[in-house]
């Protein structure tokens, strides 16, 4: 019996609500949870550099093994020593396993017991990713954390779609821990799908709880259902996940979702919508979200955020930030990139504290009130 690459430590939690404060060990450093991950990828958290993702927090990021697969290749990166050293980031590092991002980029596919046949996002080439596949690419890119092979399918796919998805998703997950290399040093977690089918989910949940995977993933959700649709399922499923393991919901990143999930004992996120809507100068706030670029920000010299102590909000204002976005200077998205982030992981700060006191619903309907999200 070899030792997990992380341990989840669960250290307390929240007396009303299903929300739990912990920690995760990795073989590159304790984060502690709940916890955003940045999205880095193409092993590159666009316009932000290592040294500024551990300035605002970040312990561990994501990367992509579709994308790495394809460029620069995973023996490339192998070669440079691991992608820790390739791009000089010496925290945690977690890779989605390309089942998700082969179906929504690639042009062509085809889904066969054995794995998906499809084409180049880059080139149209022909390509096959299987589980076996996916896991030799992330054990040479040697994350901290890998995801299986799974197919996400859409949310309002058939029931029976759904079922035999789900089926062919628990074999490939078993095929993936037997082809995984370095159980020691690299933390494989199953993925739990089943649309919004409770019963579907519970049926992944116990395969995938019987492999003994070391962490577990939510998937198929924030993939066009409501908010209302994502805390239902949510509400059966962290249930069916064991305590002493963590739970990461796949691809969600607003700031209301992230409450939603935390309040439902969701311990870890990721999401590309902070660092995507920056790039087109739209900033997270305390007040809500802000369109930096409107034209009636063009003299006003406040913060971003006054609320916020990070690099943009202490040393630029709002007008600064716009004139960038005007001028197409690179430096604005930047700045923008940056506060957005620093933004997220600040809130899950500030939930890990309410978590400690126990008033993580007086938080949430205050954040919810500012944020302009209770409609009344
Ligand atoms: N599976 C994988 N990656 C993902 C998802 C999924 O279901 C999602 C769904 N929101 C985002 N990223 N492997
Ligand atoms: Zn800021």
């Amino acid at each position: 019996m070899v030792e997990p690459a992380i341990k989840y430590r669960l250290i307390k939690k929240e007396k009303h609500t299903g929300a739990r404060l912990g920690e995760i060990i990795t073989p590159h450093g304790t984060f502690p949870t709940p916890m955003f991950m940045p999205v880095g990828t193409q092993a590159t958290v666009k316009s932000i550099s290592p040294e500024e993702l551990k300035a605002m927090g970040a312990g561990i990021i994501l990367s992509n093994t579709y994308h790495l697969w394809l460029r620069p290749g995973e023996d490339l990166v192998k070669e440079a020593g691991g992608l820790h050293k390739f791009m000089n980031w010496d925290q945690g590092i977690l890779t989605d396993s390309g089942g998700f991002q082969v179906f929504s980029l690639a042009d062509m596919r085809n889904i066969t017991e054995e794995g998906v046949h499809f084409k180049s996002h880059l080139n149209g080439a022909p390509l096959f990713l299987s589980p076996e596949k996916a896991i030799q690419i992330e054990n040479a890119l040697g994350s901290d954390i890998m995801m299986s092979f799974d197919e996400c399918p859409p949310f309002f796919e058939s029931y029976d779609y759904i079922k035999k998805s789900v089926e062919r998703t628990s074999r490939w997950a078993e095929r993936g821990l037997k082809a995984h290399q370095n159980p020691e040093t690299q933390a494989l977690f199953g993925i739990v799908q089943g649309g919004g089918h409770e019963d579907l989910r519970k049926l992944s949940a116990r395969d995938l709880v019987s492999l003994d995977f070391p962490g577990y993933s939510i998937g198929g959700l924030s993939v066009g259902e409501s908010k209302e649709e994502m805390n239902r399922v949510l509400d059966f499923t962290t249930p069916l996940l064991p305590e002493n393991k963590p739970r990461y919901l796949m691809g969600v990143g607003s700031p209301d979702a992230l409450i939603d999930g935390v309040l439902r004992g969701v311990d870890m996120f990721d999401c590309v919508l902070p660092t995507r809507i920056a790039r087109n100068g739209t900033c997270m706030t305390s007040h809500g979200r802000l369109v930096v670029k409107n034209a009636k920000y063009a003299r006003d010299f406040s913060p971003i955020d006054d609320n916020c102590d990070c690099y943009t909000c202490r040393n630029f204002t709002r007008a600064y930030v716009r004139h960038l976005f005007k001028a197409d200077e690179t430096f604005g998205l930047r700045l923008t990139s940056y506060h957005n982030l620093y933004f997220l992981i600040n809130l899950m700060k500030q939930v890990r504290q309410a978590i400690m006191d126990d008033n993580l619903l007086e938080f949430k309907e205050h954040f919810f009130d500012e944020y302009g999200l209770n409609v009344k």
